[in-house]
């Protein structure tokens, strides 16, 4: 059946692409995190799903991690003379991206068919399957009050102190029914070195997420966002300060607690191999090439493989 990988964010599509290069489209399937989402512009934003996409299709923006390579930017140029919100940057490759998702909610697809088709477009083979086909919401709580997520990551450039998280609307949100029967019997899931906080809670948090993740009998494993006590990219270690947890490696398999049988631990992190409640192994964990994204798989997968 195959594994199963949880992933949002910038970190955790690294090490997607790492997997998809080890594992064909019936070995691995990504589910990924929908909390980032946003409507902006009239248009339905998903930025894990297209951070996703893009990684796959091997066409994302290297430099920024997020949206597209060879982009232009004359939609949002067009904007600004208009006075519209440029805050929240559109390529105008992308945009054709948003627009064809948007219209296809708007004509009754759910946000899995409209995935699946864009993947279909851009040749992507793996299935990207988003966490839920219901709207969950990351609001980011500060001292000024609730932030929704794009605007505390990219208006705010993270600059506002966390005090808090809220994933509104996932109470209502049901679990992607495709999700939930892949769990049954699948070989192992990987928590992708993603933000804890604001890419895999929101995915963990879904109601009977939890619960049926302690109760398949694949191994879960998850690699470290956290590396010398620095996140590789993004807030997680100024979140984890900002929250009174450690910065450190072991504090992010402390927040996943009982639900992992492994965790991989960078080499900078090396002391800390069979100091931790969960098994433990040690790779190097900071992708800067494809190579590098492959080996973490080839390590991650070689690690489950012990469980
Ligand atoms: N991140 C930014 O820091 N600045 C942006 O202007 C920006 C635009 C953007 C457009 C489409 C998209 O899919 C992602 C985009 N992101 C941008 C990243 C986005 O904020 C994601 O939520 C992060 O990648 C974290 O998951």
């Amino acid at each position: 059946m195959g594994y199963l990988a949880l992933t949002g964010g910038i970190g955790g599509a690294k090490l997607a692409l790492g997997l998809a290069n080890r594992l064909g489209p019936d070995e691995i399937t990504f589910v990924v995190n929908t909390g980032d989402d946003f409507e902006h512009l009239g248009l339905y934003i998903c930025p894990d799903v297209d951070t996703l996409t893009y990684t796959l299709a091997k066409q994302s923006n290297t430099k920024t991690g997020w949206g597209r390579q060879n982009e232009t930017w004359q939609f949002m140029a067009a904007l600004e003379d208009l006075g519209g919100e440029t805050w929240f940057r559109l390529g105008d490759r992308d945009l054709g991206l948003h627009v064809t998702r948007t219209q296809m909610l708007n004509a009754g697809s759910s946000l899995t068919e409209a995935t699946a088709h864009i993947a279909a477009r851009f040749g992507i083979r793996h299935r990207i399957l988003p966490m839920s086909d219901d709207p969950v919401r990351t609001i980011v709580h500060t001292p000024d009050g609730p932030l929704p997520f794009q605007h505390y990551f990219v208006r705010d450039r993270c600059v506002p102190t966390v005090t808090g998280f809220e994933f509104q609307g996932i109470d209502d949100a049901k679990p992607n029914p495709d999700i939930l029967e892949r769990l049954g019997e699948c070989d192992g899931i990987i928590i992708c070195p993603s933000n804890p906080f604001v890419s895999i809670d929101p995915i963990l948090n879904l109601p009977g997420f939890r619960d049926a993740l302690k109760n398949c009998q694949a191994p879960v494993v998850a690699i470290s966002p956290i590396v010398g006590g620095r996140a590789i990219k993004g807030p997680t270690a100024k979140m984890m300060t900002e929250l009174d947890i450690a910065s450190t490696a072991s504090q992010v398999a402390e927040h996943y607690g009982d639900l992992l049988d492994g965790f991989l631990l960078d080499e900078q992190d090396a002391a800390l191999d069979g100091t931790l409640n969960v098994a433990t192994t040690v790779a190097q964990s900071v992708m800067l090439t494809l190579q590098d994204r492959v080996d973490l798989a080839d390590a991650t997968l070689q690690f489950i493989n012990t469980l």
